[in-house]
């Protein structure tokens, strides 16, 4: 079936105990600390995030899908026939599913995703939907170098589909290194198309990532769960709390966790001391402006060639390209 391909063609280089290890220990040992926010995505955390996409106040997924819905057939005729699709952070898959759809004769679609339950799920939701499309599925962290599987049939060109604002999970230095690694990924005449979260009412940004649920809090503290299982960590998960606050300096939402006291962490031997009201960054979600994601653009050699825009709430679609 088309399920067992897309199963067999399964590349697996999901992180493994001693690089989460590493990353974890060197985030403890920053001052302030800071840890990675790829680690939210086992299978739990991506069935958060998904949960996440549900909440009343978290406006970025629909706006997209809606915005997908509007211009897919207008992007399919801008970024031609035949193309290798080329996923980073594929999650659920669903924007995708609109996308590939809406294309001509797409060649093989490539998802590179962290969370393998993730991924798994999305592909063999996907297979049977889009049988004509050559399923090459990466479970990967995407910010390391990836050997791009080939697909059987030659296709015209490569399209790195990165929607979700997942952009602004990366501070601006890391985001213009994943925009050149896009670069290399696509080839003198790929594309990129990328979706950003655009800048807005503080105060509808900061909801977004408070819903009234507490599913974005969980999401966030779900963290710690997964370390304790996956490195043998001894967070106690009362001991922190969720914080998300907007910087309209910085234009980004900066998630914490907040130490509820004084207490010792101990990871792989070592001991981490945390003081009363200590806060330990854990994800970035950077918002941007038209002339501060053409300046990022342009510092990774790419040029913005089509845009299309969701309004009210705002949220933007780019295509990238040498
Ligand atoms: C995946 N990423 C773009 C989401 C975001 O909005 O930054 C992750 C998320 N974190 C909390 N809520 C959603």
């Amino acid at each position: 079936s088309s399920v067992r391909d897309a199963l067999q063609a399964l590349t697996d280089l999901q992180p493994d105990r001693d690089q989460i290890t590493a990353d974890i220990l060197r985030g403890l040992s920053a001052t302030p600390r800071q840890l990675p926010s790829k680690y939210f995505y086992d299978a739990h955390g991506s069935a958060l995030f998904e949960q996440i996409t549900q909440q009343p106040e978290y406006y970025p997924t629909r706006t997209e899908l809606q915005l997908l819905q509007d211009c897919a057939r207008d992007i399919a005729k801008v970024v031609g026939p035949r193309l290798h699709v080329v996923e980073l952070g594929s999650g659920s898959g669903r924007k995708t599913e609109l996308l590939l759809q809406a294309l001509r004769d797409p060649v093989a679609y490539t998802p590179i995703e962290i969370s393998r339950a993730a991924l798994l799920d999305s592909i063999t939701r996907l297979a049977p939907l889009l049988p004509e499309i050559e399923m090459l599925p990466v479970c990967a962290d995407f910010t390391q170098p990836v050997q791009l599987p080939s697909p059987q049939r030659e296709p015209a060109r490569h399209l790195v589909f990165f929607p979700g604002s997942t952009l602004g999970n990366f501070a601006h230095d890391e985001a213009i290194a994943l925009l050149k690694a896009m670069r290399q990924t696509m080839g003198p005449d790929g594309m990129a198309l990328i979706g950003i979260d655009l800048h807005k009412d503080a105060g509808l940004i900061e909801a977004a990532y408070n819903d009234a649920a507490g599913v974005t809090a969980d999401f966030t503290l779900n963290l710690l769960r997964r370390l304790n299982r996956d490195i043998g960590s001894d967070f106690d998960l009362d001991g922190f709390r969720h914080r998300a606050r907007y910087s309209v300096p910085r234009l980004r939402i900066e998630t914490e966790l907040v130490s509820q006291r004084e207490q010792r962490v101990q990871v792989d031997g070592q001991s981490f001391d945390f003081a009363a009201g200590e806060a330990m960054t854990v994800e970035y979600s950077h918002k941007y402006t038209d002339a501060v994601f053409a300046t990022m653009a342009a510092a990774a050699g790419l040029r913005v060639t089509a845009h299309w825009n969701a309004t009210d709430p705002a949220f933007g679609l780019r295509l990238l390209q040498p």
